[in-house]
């Protein structure tokens, strides 16, 4: 196999990364590190990931595989490797996950850190089964209490606030995205040589919108101003050239693609389903996270009445519509929903 070396000079992430700290004086290394471990924590699961078919057939006589390793679902194996390695570092005050109820103290035999780490560790896990791309979301917060464990005020900040954020998708390559507040950058993980490199540098969201990207199974329990946004980005309204649909199921990797095509992916209150009343994505592990990088590539979300990244989060799993991608597109569901939805 040909390792992947992209034109021009080499920049791994790790010197991207240390580069990006230049940008905050104050900096003590301590993201950087952060950074990195995440990056690190993506190359693992992504390994995992490669091997997720053997791994059920090679485990199929019981719960251990050809190594003597205990065959995990691979969303518990996410979600104890981003722990593991974030646990001891003295970097975090706690972390929170999609996959855990409460938020996660760190253990008091460690050193406790100024930083609050959240994520969802394998999103669109349901997918696996079908060989289908899933992703890793993640963001930092700087911790607001001052000393001794994180608390759950730590934790429910709104995403305006968020010092650095990103994901790692697992397709048929795997690459970390994320932003500082200074743009997007993109990186392409090398098989070869284990590495992370610099692949898409200060990505931007195309002018010119591609694709919309919804489950339109559930277009009878939208609203009226969500229908009527359909018509729209179908094309069915004067003035506008319809878009084509893209829709896999799988956030990280809808929201990659229009990322790079142009495009909007939303998931909207679901009116009629009382499981739904708030659609089905969560504030602080998908939707902030994905805002502020929509947002530092030139794009917009919202929840289809307020900017995403405004909203002061009451509870670790709330819930929130979305709304995400090119600016204009966004701006004008929340012009439908304005026009024709009562608050
Ligand atoms: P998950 O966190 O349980 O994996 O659910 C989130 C996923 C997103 O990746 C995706 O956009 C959405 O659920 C798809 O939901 P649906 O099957 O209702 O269209
Ligand atoms: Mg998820």
């Amino acid at each position: 196999m040909a390792s992947f070396l992209p034109k021009g000079p080499l920049q791994t992430i790790e010197r991207h990364i240390l580069e990006q700290q230049k940008f905050y004086p104050e900096a003590t290394g301590t993201l950087t590190g952060l950074l990195y471990d995440l990056a690190l924590a993506g190359k693992i699961i992504s390994s995992h990931i490669q091997r997720a078919g053997l791994a059920e057939i090679l485990g199929a006589t019981g719960d251990e595989n050809v190594q003597g390793e205990e065959v995990q679902k691979l969303d518990e194996f996410a979600q104890r490797t981003i722990y593991r390695l974030n646990d001891h570092t003295g970097r975090l005050a706690c972390m929170g996950s999609e996959e855990e109820p409460d938020i996660i103290p760190i253990p008091e035999r460690f050193p406790q850190g100024k930083y609050v780490l959240l994520f969802d560790p394998l999103d669109g896990s349901s997918n696996i089964d079908s060989n289908v791309s899933v992703g890793t979301i993640f963001s930092i917060y700087r911790r607001v209490t001052t000393a001794g464990p994180g608390t759950l005020e730590d934790v429910l900040q709104a995403g305006s606030q968020i010092v650095a954020a990103g994901y790692i998708i697992y397709g048929s390559s795997t690459m970390l995205v994320y932003s500082t507040g200074y743009g997007v950058h993109g990186f392409t993980l090398d098989p070869m040589i284990g590495e992370f490199l610099l692949s898409h540098p200060d990505i931007r969201i195309p002018e010119k919108p591609k694709y919309y990207s919804v489950n339109q199974s559930n277009e009878i329990y939208w609203s009226d101003g969500v229908q009527r946004f359909t018509r729209y980005v179908q094309g069915m309204d004067n003035g506008f050239k319809g878009l084509s649909a893209r829709y896999i199921g799988s956030m990280v990797a809808d929201f990659h693609r229009n990322l790079l095509q142009g495009g909007i992916f939303y998931y909207p209150a679901d009116l009629k389903d009382p499981k739904k009343p708030s659609g089905k994505l969560r504030l602080l592990y998908e939707c902030a996270p994905l805002a502020f990088v929509a947002e530092n590539a030139g794009g917009y979300a919202s929840d289809g009445r307020q900017r995403i990244l405004d909203i002061q989060p009451q509870a670790l799993h709330q819930r929130v519509p979305l709304f995400i991608g090119n600016r204009s597109l966004v701006a004008k569901a929340e012009e439908f929903i304005r026009t024709y939805d009562h608050a």
